[in-house]
């Protein structure tokens, strides 16, 4: 059985490029606080499955909180078959008034900070608290990396086998566009499943936090005692995304290293705008290890919460986030399109090659390959 939950169930090879996502089976059978599964319950869950399931029945499925169903309606999102993009679609369309009651953190980190066993520690003190607890990853270069997911798995153990709790590793391809709009979409299908805490982890490489942030209310930066370099190991940038500063491992010998890193990051964050109107950003300390200061922290994210829903920046912050999104597929797609079109295709290696050997102007060079694109037939 724990095999079996460990095990992702890799899309064959051949299944090419409708499918680029690895598959996780959610959660075993009897997470739900419901009896657990015997086996002809098991079987009848395996053959949903593999049976094809109606626009109704997904939508039916996740919101009676049926895991199987849950787990196969976020496949589908993942699936980049035009079929099932459509189908995807007509699911969360049903699934979109059951929406948005939840909070959604970001957790980012450098790799070796402790996002996994921080959420770990979290996600297990929140499910105690019966909270309902959904853990998503994004992380678009996990298709070269697929080892960590399984050892993202072993790491969040406890949870992964707690009734409230349901992970859920990245989709393993592709640009951070894709990821990106996999997650959000994932993030709608869990909350119309009842999960009202969304953790989404990801590692500090980036564009990939910038991509968290902008579908979480709270962004908490996981960080390190470094060795004296404390401010100039970590970008500014990403601090600056941040709703907290949360100093790990802070236990043992490092415990007082880690006050003092405290220290000095409340300090440089006089100097940065706080992230989020209203509210300052503020360095913690935790130990997933022990669990000391992890309570401390979600009262933080609740304090966030029930101050930036008082003030309408949360119901603001979420409105902007999904008209962004909207915005950014737009350009997706129209980069895409324009990249793709045959006319724009064939005149390229010339415009391309007149415009380093400065023959065209850039400007002029896009001009002629937007008219292409405009006028010429595909
Ligand atoms: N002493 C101590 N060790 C910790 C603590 N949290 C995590 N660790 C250890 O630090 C190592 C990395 O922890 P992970 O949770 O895997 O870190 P991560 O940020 O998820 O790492 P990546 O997934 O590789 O990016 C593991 O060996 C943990 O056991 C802590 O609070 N105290
Ligand atoms: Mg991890």
């Amino acid at each position: 059985m724990s095999d079996d939950r460990q095990r992702p169930e890799w899309v064959p090879q051949q299944a090419g490029a409708e499918f680029t996502t690895s598959v996780m089976k959610g959660v075993d059978g009897g997470h739900d606080g419901m009896p657990g599964a015997t086996s002809s319950e098991a079987l009848s869950a395996q053959a949903t499955r593999r049976r094809h399931i109606s626009v109704d029945e997904y939508a039916q499925g996740v919101l009676e909180g049926d895991r199987t169903i849950l787990a196969r309606a976020i496949t589908l999102i993942e699936s980049n078959a035009s079929a099932h993009i459509d189908t995807a679609q007509e699911v969360l369309q049903r699934l979109l008034p059951h929406t948005g009651a939840s909070i959604r953190v970001g957790i980012t980190g450098v790799p070796g900070a402790g996002k996994s066993s921080f959420i770990e520690a979290l996600g297990l003190m929140l499910c105690e608290r019966g909270h309902r607890v959904a853990v998503l990853a994004v992380d678009p270069s996990s298709s070269v990396t697929r080892g960590s997911i399984l050892g993202d798995k072993t790491r969040m153990e406890q949870l992964s086998r707690h009734p409230n709790a349901f992970i859920r590793p990245s989709p393993s391809a592709g640009n951070l566009g894709g990821v990106t709009r996999k997650s959000r979409e994932t993030i709608l299908v869990c909350e119309a499943g009842g999960f009202d805490v969304i953790l989404v982890e990801t590692v500090g490489v980036g564009q990939s936090e910038v991509a968290v942030r902008s579908m979480a209310d709270f962004f908490l930066l996981l960080m390190l005692t470094g060795a004296g370099d404390e401010l100039q190991g970590i970008k500014k940038g990403v601090i600056e995304l941040a709703d907290a500063l949360v100093i790990n491992k802070a236990d043992g010998d490092n415990k007082l290293r880690a006050n003092a890193a405290r220290a000095e990051y409340t300090r440089a964050l006089h100097y940065l705008s706080p992230a989020t109107e209203g509210w300052p950003t503020r360095a913690y300390t935790c130990s997933a290890l022990t669990g000391d200061g992890i309570a401390n922290v979600w009262e933080v994210v609740e304090h966030f919460r029930a101050q930036t829903t008082a003030s309408g920046v949360f119901a603001a912050r979420r409105r902007a986030q999904t008209l962004e999104w909207v915005f950014a597929m737009i350009e997706d797609h129209l980069r895409q399109r324009f990249f793709d079109h045959p006319a724009v295709q064939a005149l390229m290696p010339q415009i391309k090659q007149a415009v380093v050997e400065g023959e065209t102007t850039p400007t002029a060079a896009v001009k002629a390959l937007l008219h292409a694109f405009e006028h010429k037939p595909t």
